[in-house]
């Protein structure tokens, strides 16, 4: 057996009013209580140190980069990772980048039991739209604020498994998984923040959204016969509610912990990398099972056309 004993941290709403350092002091919070139950991994949310600035239409740059970490971490965010050293404890957490060359992306990292980042993702599925729309119910303006990630989908050797991680709306879609599935990914983190109404259609509530959301994570844990953590930023942000639902996911595709809240939160479970062997040696052996020769139009095609 390869035990990961991992905590997914669910964080409840965070106010725009709210500072870096309260978030920290909430993150170190959950993050002892994760580690008195004995987790040596933890798992926290897309944005983890602010509130969901997408929803807000910004014109000036410099009210944008308020929004950005330079650095990390920086001294706001330097006595989490503190924490998490002296606990001994990994972490994948999100946050808006801003790079020296002035470049935006919304990012994860991955660290090991001494806080040393040891792996970065850059979100590659951006979902919203670049300009204000008037007929939305709300905005989603990450097509404004970031670009593209440029770094792929990595997967590391890291707590003696394959880690991979993924961003939010990257958990719709099957080629985040496959991509870290041909990598022999064992346990892909990912955070998110997911509003509880579809902004382009009212009518679509958080039953549906949250059943899209165990589904997008279940078929991809199942389907590459790896786990999936997924951490929420849930509850109502100024007035804007997201959903929670926080989830680990087995490889056999089945939730093992979901979180009953919208608030903070933490689920624990002891993650059996070796679970990841049946699926991976048996119905998933890409080796022996993938047809290449018919796959081409995913990578040569964007857009459906019809024949
Ligand atoms: N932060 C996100 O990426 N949110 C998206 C949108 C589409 C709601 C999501 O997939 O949940």
């Amino acid at each position: 057996m390869r035990k990961i004993v991992s905590a997914v941290i669910q964080l409840g709403p965070i106010q725009k009013a709210d500072s870096r350092s309260s978030v920290v002091e909430r993150m170190i919070a959950l993050l002892d209580a994760a580690k008195k139950e004995g987790a040596t991994y933890a798992v926290f949310p897309e944005l983890t140190f602010t509130t969901f600035f997408p929803r807000w239409y910004m014109e000036d740059q410099v009210e944008v980069d308020r929004w950005f970490e330079r650095s990390m971490p920086n001294a706001a965010t330097m006595p989490l990772f503190e924490r998490a050293k002296e606990h001994g404890m990994g972490m994948y957490l999100g946050y808006a980048e801003l790079t020296p060359e002035g470049r935006h992306f919304n990012t994860s990292i991955l660290t090991d039991t001494s806080s040393n980042i040891i792996g970065k993702y850059r979100k590659i599925h951006l979902p919203g739209h670049a300009e204000y729309d008037d007929k939305r119910t709300h905005q989603h303006l990450e097509k404004r604020y970031f670009e593209p990630g440029d770094l792929g989908f990595p997967v590391w050797r890291a707590h003696g498994g394959l880690m991979g991680m993924a961003l939010c709306n990257d958990r719709r879609w099957p080629e985040t998984y496959r991509v870290m599935g041909l990598q022999g990914v064992e346990m892909i983190s990912l955070g998110f923040n997911t509003p509880s109404v579809n902004s382009q259609r009212s009518e679509e509530g958080a039953e549906d959204r949250l059943f899209h959301h165990r589904l997008s994570c279940q078929s991809g844990a199942y389907q590459n016969a790896c786990w999936v953590l997924a951490s929420a930023k849930a509850g109502v942000e100024d007035g804007h509610p997201l959903i929670g639902g926080s989830l680990i996911v087995d490889p056999n595709g089945h939730i093992v912990a979901e979180s009953k809240t919208e608030d903070d939160e933490i689920l624990v479970h002891d993650c059996d990398l070796d679970q990841c062997n049946f699926g991976k040696t048996t119905i998933f052996d890409f080796a022996r099972h993938r047809r290449i020769e018919h796959y081409g139009l995913i990578t040569s095609r964007v857009g459906a056309e019809a024949p």
